[in-house]
């Protein structure tokens, strides 16, 4: 079996994380206590994909569960589907990271993190031929942000040939009024650019955009799960209109960047802010690339015609 190993980190990635088994169980007819309730054959072909099989027959999604604070994975364990998960599956911390990337990803997320990897170790071990990881996650916080993208290097290292894709959240000032979230989100786009092989993204501009505008909500809140059910299917394909959202969050970036706004929140945590500017830059790299293809695109399909004209001749 090609089994997959799920992460979810921090609040919004444990919402998100906690909806995508909801729809995971009603597809492969699985109850909430993890029993088989379905009535398909292919509802069981694959389901060693996502879950692990325990005594009694029952079910357990193969879920890594981890916050720096207890609170989210609380309402989570005492939502319709909290007991499917392994409890040793959750691993959490008491003081959160207050939307600081550096404490998730340096001190507060780095104390935690060892736990985290004994979970994820004692769950690939178990697996007979591990195609991959896929984490859930927001950019904008510190847990989700920070101490994710540091659990996704630390797996890349211990699993280089292993596959890992990222569902991540982009924040959009329209959704949240954290104002470092361009910070917090850059700092995590030059991570992932390094370590993941596949990110879907999620725009909460856009999500907040089509609750608005299509669906008349008028105060969409991430606290309404239904607006994350919605998420499946409103991530932005990879063309190169994805790079309007990652200029966006750069002109956000720079524009506090450059009068070292909140600066000291981070070089607090020990931060050194050459990371910021190899960030920017980073993020500002990935902006042209993008635009590259995009001129080029022209370019080739001129040539094409070309080629086409000259067969026919
Ligand atoms: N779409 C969506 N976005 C969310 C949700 N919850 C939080 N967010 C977004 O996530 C960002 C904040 O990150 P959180 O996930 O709350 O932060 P965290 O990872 O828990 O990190 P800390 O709380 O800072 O330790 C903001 O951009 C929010 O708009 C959710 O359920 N759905
Ligand atoms: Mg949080």
């Amino acid at each position: 079996m090609r089994e997959i190993l799920h992460i979810q980190g921090g609040q919004c990635g444990n919402q998100i994380g906690a909806k995508f088994w909801e729809v995971v169980c009603a597809e492969h007819g699985i109850d909430v206590t993890g029993k088989y309730t379905g009535d398909s054959e292919l509802q069981l072909e694959r389901i060693n994909v996502y879950y692990n099989e325990a005594s009694g027959g029952r079910f357990v999604p193969r879920a890594v569960l981890m916050d720096l604070e207890p609170g989210t994975m609380d309402s989570l364990r005492s939502g319709a589907y909290g007991q499917i998960f392994r409890p040793d599956n959750f691993v959490f911390g008491q003081s959160g990271a207050g939307n600081n990337w550096a404490k998730g990803h340096y001190t507060e997320g780095a104390e935690l993190i060892d736990s985290v990897l004994d979970v994820v170790r004692k769950e690939a071990e178990n697996c007979d031929c591990l195609q991959g990881f896929q984490v859930c996650h927001s950019l904008g916080g510190g847990t989700g942000s920070g101490m994710g993208t540091l659990l996704i290097s630390k797996i890349r290292e211990e699993y280089p040939d292993r596959m890992m894709m990222t569902f991540s959240v982009f924040p959009s000032p329209k959704v949240s009024d954290t104002v470092v979230e361009p910070y917090n989100a850059t700092l995590s786009v030059h991570q992932l650019v390094e370590n993941a092989d596949e990110c879907m993204v999620l725009d909460n501009e856009a999500l907040y955009d089509i609750c608005f505008r299509t669906l008349k909500l008028t105060t969409p809140s991430c606290k309404f799960s239904n607006d994350n059910f919605l998420m499946a299917s409103t991530f932005i394909g990879n063309s190169t209109s994805i790079q309007e959202m990652f200029r966006r969050v750069s002109e956000q970036f720079t524009a506090m960047f450059r009068r070292k706004a909140f600066l000291h929140w981070y070089t607090g945590e020990g931060m050194d802010e050459m990371e910021f500017t190899e960030a920017e830059s980073n993020m500002n790299d990935l902006v042209s690339e993008y635009q590259q293809y995009q001129d080029a695109t022209a370019d080739e399909e001129g040539e094409y015609e070309e080629e086409e004209e000259y067969d026919e001749a």
